[in-house]
């Protein structure tokens, strides 16, 4: 299957790179305004062409950072469904554990042997996926990082959640709020070299300093590494380490359902306040009994839908991953890309009691 779908791929590939010489000479004897545009849109280039049509019959492997994890259960869906729509395969790869980067990069090496057509990848970490992924895209491999991005240069593009810069600061405020803008709190994050989790941990920070949080201290960044015991337990040290903590902001979905279900058996429920990035599947029940009045998320099966879309838009030579490219989405509509190779979906929504009924995952 892998061997048909690839190798009529490379073949293709082969006749765009004549066909593009062949353009190439013809713009020389003479470059008129047309000639120009079909250069531009050669595949020779290393140009996208807008209109080049949508790849069928491709594989696209999902990657996440960590499998059984519910959030990814559902990004990744999202992607399978978006795949199934476009005429192409799904399959998915991963560690059970979210600190196993090891394990990723033979997953990734795995995947560029099997000569997928490309692959959607959720980083443990920044820098350490980077050789296997250079050689992916040396192989022909395209790849997308979706979730928790690599080095910029690992990646031709990245599918992320939602701004950077919102999902930190919002996470700040919506905490300052419960806590009346004063008293000591901390972060319970995942693994230590999560990219998306320092990323929004960075803008936290910088959040925190501004003149309307001075009387807010972090007083900890701890690690539950997306494990729910270790996460529960974390939480149950902070608390003991600083009695008088006032509110904690778990930037991961497995974080803050294990701090929720922590603080719900323990007196300290709905006096230490708790936000962060959740499920409404996940937190319902610790919104209904008082444990936590608000948190957010984007959604994760539009983020999957949106790696896999991007992984066949790149695989059709439709983008190369530059800014200022553009490809539809489908129900998504047309995305650009922007500095970076950066692309997002949309915005994350607040849940609280009034809204958390509607949403099912
Ligand atoms: C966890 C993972 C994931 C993150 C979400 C919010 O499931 O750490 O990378 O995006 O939480």
């Amino acid at each position: 299957m892998f061997g048909t779908t690839t190798g009529s791929r490379r073949l293709t590939l082969a006749l765009a790179t004549v066909t593009a010489l062949a353009l190439g000479a013809t713009a020389c004897g003479g470059t008129t305004k047309d000639d120009a545009a079909e250069e531009s849109g050669s595949a020779a280039a290393g140009k996208a062409d807008p209109q080049a049509e949508t790849k069928k019959g491709l594989t696209v492997a999902f990657l996440p950072k960590q499998v059984n994890n519910p959030y990814f259960t559902t990004a990744d869906k999202g992607g399978e469904k978006a795949l199934r729509d476009l005429g192409s395969e799904y399959k998915e790869v991963g560690t059970s554990s979210g600190t196993d980067t090891a394990g990723q990069v033979s997953y990734v090496n795995t995947l560029t042997q099997q000569q997928v057509d490309a692959m959607a990848v959720s980083a443990q970490d920044p820098g350490a996926l980077c050789t296997a992924l250079k050689q992916a895209m040396r192989n022909g491999v395209s790849v997308v990082t979706y979730d928790s991005d690599t080095n910029k240069d690992c990646r031709q593009v990245f599918v992320s959640p939602a701004s950077a810069e919102d999902l930190g600061r919002t996470q700040v405020e919506l905490l300052a709020e419960q806590i009346g803008g004063k008293g000591e709190i901390a972060i319970l994050s995942a693994a230590q070299t999560a990219t998306n989790q320092n990323t929004w941990i960075d803008v936290m920070k910088e959040e925190l300093k501004k003149p309307a949080h001075k009387d807010i201290k972090l007083v900890k960044v701890a690690y539950g590494d997306d494990d729910a015991q270790k996460s529960f337990q974390q939480t149950q040290g902070l608390l003991q380490e600083y009695p008088d903590l006032k509110g904690i902001i778990s930037p991961t979905t497995v974080g803050i359902k294990a701090a929720a279900q922590y603080l719900s058996g323990s007196k300290y429920k709905g006096k230490v306040k708790l936000t962060g990035l959740g499920t409404p599947n996940d937190m319902r029940a610790y919104v209904k009994n008082g444990t936590v009045e608000q948190f957010e998320l984007w959604e994760p099966a539009k983020l999957g839908a949106l790696a896999a879309r991007t992984a066949v838009a790149l695989e059709s030579g439709q983008i190369t991953g530059k800014e200022g490219e553009t490809f539809a989405a489908g129900d998504l509509g047309t995305m650009t890309i922007g500095a970076d190779g950066v692309i997002s979906p949309g915005e994350p929504t607040v849940f609280d009691e009034a809204n958390v009924d509607e949403y099912d995952f």
